[in-house]
Parts: structure tokens; C-alpha cells; sequence
């Protein structure tokens, strides 16, 4: 290579080195391999250059071309590489570092209220049951006197997944009570307790998730009645809204795994949203007594068992406590909103002081 050629390469090399960002490399390939880039020119002039002297020169020019090539190609390589150890190094955080004084990690609404049910029914005797969220036909439905065709199966907006071996395709439970199924079948009477865990609908919109949680209840032992019901409900409304005189009325209503059954209201100003006041009935929970062919699918014998048991949505109790409009920020994870609705963990409440 001619003097002027290996010039422009360590010219080259230099201007490399000294570039420190993707910016300024790519000025330099512009400045070299570019349409008006110094390579390029003396390609171009090489028209220009005497018949004797054009394959020599040619050649070299070639060369110097392969070798700015490969020197600009590596330069991006380690500029890249260097710009991704810098934002890691950026990102770094240390987990097993104390968490800052300033930022305590707060309880979320939702799992609060789990919180505040599991010590109210606690503290009346209750255990807490869990079972699977995807379950067979027979546990979701069946089980619990909603035969296939049934109208109530429709209400449900069930997520179905593949069906195996000819059998009905289990199903992403669409309530608690397969739980409550469950428990009846391995444990003898009497019983006392309660779920909460999620449930799967699909419907998606202000008031409604694709999947959400619920609470259940199931109290099974002799000689049960809706005194029974309606004492431990009104019992429950009132210590969980923390309204002593809440307002609390029970209406029919219809479940196939109840018979009778009720639906049960509170008392609320509609317009302001203040619970416990205000002449307006809104609806917070169902419930009734279980379905003597419910109690015999589990093989307790309804002639010496009764019971009650009840359910209700956690997203609705917590949002009519806490007076929130909408259902979907408790799935967001926004910040703002998490302070906003957050619990302190340490703060003394309810739980702590016993219910
Ligand atoms: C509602 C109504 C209800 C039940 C759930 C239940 C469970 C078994 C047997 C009988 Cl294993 N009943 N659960 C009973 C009445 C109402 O939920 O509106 N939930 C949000």
C-alpha cells in the first residue's frame, strides 16, 4: 500500500479509538464508506490514474477497503458491547440489600380483606379450605345441582380447557364452591369453613375481571336453620363494614345449591355511596341452606346433616369499603394507586387487636 493509503487507515484506526457512542462511529463510517466518504473518492479516481499504474493501485485500494471494512465493523461490536455492560450495570440492584426506610411495601387491598374475612370467620370457628382453579365438570357444576343444559351454566361465561379421554373438558373454576365439594367429601360432619381464592368468568369490562376472587362459606352440622344463617351473616356484615347497626335485610332469591335461598342486602346511600345509612339497599352477598341433593352428591345424609353457606366477591366488599369506583386498578400494579390504597403492614388494626 502507497503512503496515502496507509495514512488514511491509521487515520482511520485513530478516529475508531477516539470514538466513544454509536453516534460518532457511525460519522466516521460515513466520513470513510459513505457516497461522499474518502474511500469512495479515491475508488472514484481511480478512472484517473495512469493504465500502467490501475491494477496496482486497484489492488491496494481493495485491500485498504477489506481492512476499514473489518476495523468499522469491530468498532460497533465493542461499542455495543460497551453500551449494554454500562445500562446493566446501570440496572444493577443488589436483593438482599434492607429495603429503604422511606418505601415500606404495603398490603394490597384485596389481600387486606382475605385478611380481615379469614380472622372474622376465624374467630367464629371456621377453617380455611383451598382446593385446585382448574376442576373437573363434576366439582364445578354437577356436584352442585347445575346438571349439563341447567340455565345457570350460562351465566357463568365458563373458561372450558382441552377435553381428555371422552370426559366433559374440565373447566377454570368459576366459583369457590368445588372447594366446599371437596371438603365435604373428606372430612365428616360437622363442618365449619370457609375459601377465598380465585375464580375465572369471561367478561372483562369496569366491574368485571376475567378472573377475580371469591369467598365462600359452609357451616354443616345438626339441627342448622336460617336463624343460624342470618346470625352469623349479620354477625359478619357488621364486623367486616365496622358498622355496629348496620342495616341488613334478607330476600329470596333462587341457587340451584341452595333451597331456600337468599340474597342479602345492606343499607347504603346510593347517591354518596356512605354505607349504613341513607334508606337504599344494595346487595353484598348470597346465601341459603345447602341442597339436601347437594349434601347426598357428597354422601352426607341430609336427614341428620343441614347446613348454610354463602358467597360473596372480594373485589366488590373491598371496593364498597374503600369506596372505589373501579375494579381494574387492583390488577395494575400502578404505583400511585398502590399508595394510595395500600395498607401499612404495621399499623395495628382489627387483626391484631382480635376481632
Ligand atoms: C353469590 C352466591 C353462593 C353458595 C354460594 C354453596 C356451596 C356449596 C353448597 C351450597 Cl358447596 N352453596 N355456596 C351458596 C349460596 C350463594 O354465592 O352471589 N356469590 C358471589
Amino acid at each position: 500500500m502507497t503512503d496515502d493509503l496507509l495514512a488514511l487507515k491509521a487515520e482511520t484506526d485513530a478516529a475508531l479509538a477516539a470514538a466513544t457512542d454509536l453516534r460518532a462511529w457511525d460519522a466516521i463510517r460515513v466520513a470513510i464508506l459513505g457516497r461522499s466518504g474518502r474511500l469512495t473518492g479515491l475508488l472514484r479516481d481511480l478512472g484517473k490514474t495512469a493504465p500502467e499504474q490501475r491494477r496496482e493501485r486497484g489492488a491496494a485500494l481493495n485491500q485498504l477497503k477489506d481492512a476499514l471494512t473489518v476495523a468499522i465493523d469491530a468498532r460497533k461490536v465493542a461499542l455495543e458491547d460497551a453500551a449494554l455492560d454500562a445500562r446493566l450495570a446501570g440496572e444493577r440492584i443488589d436483593v438482599t440489600l434492607p429495603p429503604r426506610p422511606r418505601v415500606p411495601g404495603l398490603i394490597h387491598p384485596i389481600a387486606r380483606t382475605m385478611e380481615e374475612i379469614v380472622a372474622i370467620f376465624g374467630a367464629m370457628g371456621c377453617t380455611l379450605s383451598d382446593g385446585p382453579d382448574v376442576e373437573s365438570d363434576w366439582f364445578n357444576f354437577g356436584a352442585l345441582n347445575i346438571p349439563a343444559h341447567h340455565p345457570a351454566r350460562a351465566d357463568h361465561d365458563t373458561f372450558y380447557l382441552p377435553a381428555q379421554d371422552g370426559k366433559p373438558p374440565p373447566v377454570l373454576r368459576t366459583h369457590t364452591s368445588p372447594v366446599q365439594i371437596r371438603t365435604m367429601l373428606t372430612q365428616p360432619p360437622p363442618i365449619r369453613t370457609i375459601v377465598i381464592g380465585r375464580t375465572y368468568r369471561a367478561d372483562h369490562d369496569a366491574t368485571h375481571s376475567p378472573m377475580f376472587h371469591q369467598c365462600e362459606g359452609l357451616i354443616i352440622d345438626r339441627g342448622m336453620t336460617l336463624g343460624h344463617l342470618k346470625g352469623c351473616l349479620i354477625d359478619f356484615l357488621r364486623t367486616f363494614f365496622d358498622i355496629a347497626n348496620l342495616p341488613v335485610r334478607f330476600r329470596s332469591s333462587y341457587f340451584p345449591f341452595t333451597e331456600p335461598s337468599m340474597e342479602v342486602d345492606i343499607g347504603w346511600n346510593r347517591r354518596t355511596g356512605e354505607l349504613g345509612k341513607g334508606g337504599d339497599w344494595l346487595e353484598i352477598l348470597g346465601s341459603g341452606m345447602v341442597h339436601p341433593r347437594v349434601l347426598a352428591n357428597c354422601g352426607i345424609d341430609p336427614r341428620e346433616w343441614q347446613g348454610f353457606a354463602w358467597g360473596m366477591g372480594v373485589e366488590r366488599v373491598t371496593m364498597l369499603k374503600h369506596g372505589m369506583a373501579d375494579l381494574r386498578p387492583f390488577y395494575e400494579s400502578d404505583l400511585r394507586w398502590l399508595r394510595h390504597y395500600g395498607f401499612n403492614p404495621l399499623a395495628p388494626t382489627m387483626l391484631h387487636e382480635g376481632v
